[in-house]
């Protein structure tokens, strides 16, 4: 869609969700923004970030700093099911709340566990008004997997016990967008991890409703935000890839937008953690790094209010971003052309495309840029479509 057609149908969008009523009474975004210290240079310095990030040119940016406005018109609901609350601690714990974090305060967080004070019997009326009053008009977003069938009895909440999976389904049936947070939600995770004990499924496999996934364990706070502010503008999904991840966050390896990537090209590996190579910053690759496998925008977004990710802090990307990694991108700190890597892209071409890298890095000096052609060949399946 051309920009200035984009940009009239977002701005339509706006006009329309302003006529909705604030489910905020007694407080705007600017009163909000200014108790806690946020200028309006702040702001749109913060709004242009977001703009980008959702992959807008930049004359987008006063339709998403009015999205921040109107951010309180959509009542969210937010379930935990079987996780580490890590996906939310992502986005609320840090020791100077970010812009992303203030938005989500002021957002009409009408249920979240972790963030009401309600428990037991209320908290659980609070989430069925919840979906009574605001039915097929809020977002729904869900943590965690899922124990389910015959095995969903390890997961009960609440004062009448309900099973997760049940509570998760009601939820879904009324829901005008569906949001799969983190990668427990999307994927599995953890719990999902061989023998899966409790039998957890991803969202996905507990409603027939489509389900936006946001994997990451955790994911950061910008792939949460922007997910949901995508939604505030556009008002439909996004573009997603084949794993139905958003392809704006998604679109690209951990490969793609590292900043070891050079040292990858000249062919300069860390051979163990401590050496010399790995003092200067050179590439985590032999030492386990999955980014070549993993699409996720880590790279570029990093975590703790943007100060790290894991690849700067000296580890390699563990693939935390992709289906069933616990059980097919381990052992963490082994490449996976040590071994017969069994594939989340279901023979997509990363199989031979790391068995070649494994036979490049045993062989040659250089064999970086080699390895990198190849690597290059192996994108993620649907990322070239629009
Ligand atoms: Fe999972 Fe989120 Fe990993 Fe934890 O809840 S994605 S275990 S960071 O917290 O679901
Ligand atoms: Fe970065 Fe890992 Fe790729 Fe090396 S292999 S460039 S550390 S993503
Ligand atoms: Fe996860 Fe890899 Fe990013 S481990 S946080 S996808 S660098």
């Amino acid at each position: 869609m051309k920009d200035n057609n984009l940009y009239e149908k977002l701005s339509l969008r706006l006009l329309e969700l302003e006529k909705l009523p604030g489910l905020k009474n007694n407080e705007n975004i600017k009163s909000h923004l200014d108790k806690n210290g946020v200028s309006r240079r702040d702001f749109m310095k913060w709004a242009g970030a977001m703009t980008a990030t959702l992959g807008l040119s930049a004359n987008f940016t006063p339709l998403v700093a009015k999205a921040a406005t109107l951010s309180d018109k959509l009542p969210i609901i937010w379930l935990h099911m079987a996780e580490c609350t890590g996906c939310s601690e992502s986005l609320l714990r840090t020791d100077a709340p970010t812009i992303d974090s203030l938005i989500f305060d002021y957002i009409s967080l009408e249920y979240h566990e972790t963030l009401m004070a309600a428990a037991g019997w209320q908290a659980e009326h609070n989430l069925e008004h919840a979906i009574e009053t605001h039915k097929g008009k809020y977002i729904l977003m869900v943590e965690g997997g899922i124990p389910s069938g015959n095995n969903s009895f390890y997961l009960t909440v609440g004062g009448h016990g309900n099973t997760g999976e049940t509570i998760a389904q009601n939820a879904s049936e009324h829901a005008a967008a569906i949001f799969a947070i983190g990668t427990c939600s999307a994927f599995g995770g953890v719990q999902a991890a061989h023998p899966n004990p409790t039998g957890a499924v991803a969202l996905s496999k507990v409603t027939n409703k489509t389900v936006i996934n946001v994997p990451g364990c955790p994911p950061s706070e910008k792939n949460i935000v922007g997910t949901l502010f995508h939604y505030i503008l556009y008002g439909t999904l996004p573009a997603l890839d084949a794993y139905n991840r958003p392809k704006w966050a998604y679109g690209l390896r951990v490969h793609d937008l590292c900043e070891r990537r050079g040292r990858f090209d000249a062919g300069e590996f860390v051979e163990e953690f401590g050496d010399e190579g790995a003092k200067k910053g050179y590439c985590l690759y032999k030492v386990g790094c999955k980014g070549p496998y993993t699409f996720n925008n880590c790279g570029k977004n990093r975590f703790n209010s943007h100060t790290s990710w894991p690849i700067q802090a000296g580890h390699g990307c563990i693939g935390c971003s992709e289906p069933d990694f616990w059980d097919k991108m381990g052992p963490f700190e082994e490449p996976v052309a040590n071994r017969l890597f069994n594939t989340p892209f279901n023979g997509l071409g990363a199989d031979a495309t790391a068995d070649k890298i494994g036979v490049g890095l045993l062989t040659a000096t250089g064999i970086g840029i080699a390895a990198h052609a190849m690597i290059s060949k192996f994108k993620n399946p649907k990322s070239d479509e629009e």
